[in-house]
């Protein structure tokens, strides 16, 4: 086995899908406060009188993220299961809304700002790097519901002060830092991924529902300039942290059905859909082919010199990515997009997906192709961020949980990591997503579970939020113990 000695081994969650607290100590609805699972409707109305948007939450719902696995409360507990694994980093987003719970204020909210120190400094107690993301599906619902959220060139200013002061405030705490979660998933899912939300709407049947490909396009451009701008300050005030854009990646992993060029030809289109936001924040340019696309559409966004000249100067310090699967396009089929990243027709080749409802393809070499593609193409550090396997499991009569698929899913896919080091990628770390259960981002349920530990909460919110440890806790731990090396046992 080839895993550096420095090698990050750990896990990732986000803070809308573990933490719960969701109204305490200041905080505010956010983004996914207001739904159940970002692939779906937010559960918002347009109010006649005020010409508004409102959160208009359902009493017959069950939003597990409010609870989440009260992560706000029981983080210390957490901690320490992960820390028993051996885990040398553990992600986490901020909440922007803890620190800001409208979005707009002057001053933050010094309750949220101690929370992630506590965090951080009993991450470090137990010999963990935090690696944080700064938007994970957070935006504060005010500033979607008031400005229209990043469709207005004003969240830049209100974005640049709450990470000012984080990077002042977690100076030498945090040493890696990513932008905006997945933000390619912006076309998809506009309102949760993207912040996005039509405040001047001709059709108010359903938020976004006359939202145009030239407004996400414009919207895309301020989340870029606001991302060049983020690393300037990061790199300013904190010169020893590095900072990564992070991105759905698993959709490079998008293979042509056919050596038919439409096949071939349309599968790299796609690909490039994923590849635009890799292009502008690693290479800090629009490419030509996005160029096309507003040329014969018009939907050029607007953009002043300066704005594309802090595009070029700021260019991210690594790629943090997601993979789950991949996938297969055909001219005359179909494709889309949800959180594992695009599903396209079925793979003949693959050993098959994971357990249903959700069956997602399982294609471990789809992770070595990715690493090589961003290699080749970037030549930047690679840190994937994300990478794992919900299952539907119950304990057996002694509590056990026997969750060998979720084993062969990670040792395969670490093989291929392997692979991709001895390829010659430079990959910082691998964080398996979800090492504790959490709640599904893209279906909001409880059922999906990810976790090497098991926590008793239901789909209908009912469970004692007890924790325990399934079987492949201690197989991971070995894996981390060993640097990879007991993989095969
Ligand atoms: C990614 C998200 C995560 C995570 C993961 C799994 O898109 O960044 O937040 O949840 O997908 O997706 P899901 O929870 O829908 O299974």
């Amino acid at each position: 086995m080839n895993f550096p000695k420095n090698f990050l081994w750990g896990g990732a969650v986000a803070a809308n899908q573990l933490e719960g607290a969701y109204l305490e100590d200041g905080k505010e609805l956010n983004v996914t406060d207001v739904g159940i699972g970002i692939i779906s409707q937010p559960d918002l109305k347009w109010n006649e009188t005020t010409e508004k948007w409102e959160p208009s939450l359902d009493p017959d719902k069950v939003y597990l993220s409010h609870e989440g696995i009260d992560f706000y409360h029981r983080y210390k507990e957490d901690l320490e299961l992960m820390a028993g694994m051996g885990f040398k980093a553990f992600r986490t987003s901020i909440s922007w809304g803890r620190i800001f719970p409208k979005g707009d204020e002057k001053e933050p909210n010094e309750v949220g700002l101690k929370f992630y120190d506590d965090l951080f400094d009993e991450m470090h107690r137990l010999g963990m790097e935090p690696v944080i993301t700064l938007s994970h599906y957070e935006t504060p619902l005010h500033l979607l519901t008031e400005y229209g959220g990043w469709l207005s060139e004003k969240l830049i200013d209100f974005w640049m002060n709450y990470v000012t002061v984080i990077f002042n405030r977690y100076k030498g705490k945090v040493k890696y830092y990513m932008t905006f979660n997945e933000i390619n998933n912006i076309f998809r899912m506009p309102f949760a991924a993207g912040g996005l939300l039509k405040i001047d709407p001709k059709d108010t049947s359903r938020p976004n529902a006359d939202l145009s490909d030239k407004e996400i396009y414009q919207a895309t451009h301020y989340i870029f300039v606001a991302n060049a701008k983020t690393i300037k300050a990061c790199h300013t005030i904190d010169p020893d942290a590095k900072i990564g854009c992070m991105l759905s990646l698993s959709s490079i992993a998008t293979y042509p059905y056919s050596c038919n060029p439409d096949d071939v030809f349309g599968a790299l289109q796609f690909q490039r859909k994923q590849k635009l936001f890799l292009d502008v924040m690693c290479k800090g340019q629009y490419p030509g082919y996005v160029k096309r696309i507003w040329r014969e559409k018009q939907e050029e966004p607007f953009m002043r010199e300066e704005e594309l000249a802090q595009i070029r100067d700021n260019t991210v310090d690594y790629i943090a990515f997601s993979y789950y699967r991949s996938a297969v396009y055909k001219s005359d089929g179909s494709i889309t997009v949800d959180t594992g990243g695009a599903a396209g027709i079925e793979n003949p080749y693959l050993e098959g997906c994971s357990p249903k409802p959700w069956c997602w393809p399982i294609d471990p070499k789809g992770l070595r192709y990715v690493c090589n593609l961003l290699n080749d193409e970037y030549g930047l550090p690679l840190f994937i961020v994300e990478n794992g396997i919900g299952l539907d499991e119950t304990p057996d009569e002694n509590g056990k949980i026997a969750d060998d698929f979720r084993r062969k899913y990670v040792k395969d896919h670490l093989i291929q990591v392997n692979e991709a080091i001895k390829d010659g990628c430079d990959i910082m770390g691998y964080l398996y997503w979800g090492p504790i259960d959490v709640v599904s981002a893209g279906t909001g349920e409880m059922r999906k579970r990810y976790g090497f530990v098991y926590v008793d909460r239901f789909n209908d919110g009912t469970g004692s939020l007890e924790r325990s440890k399934k079987d492949s806790y201690e197989w991971f731990k070995d894996v981390i113990a060993t640097n990879g090396e007991n993989l095969e046992d």
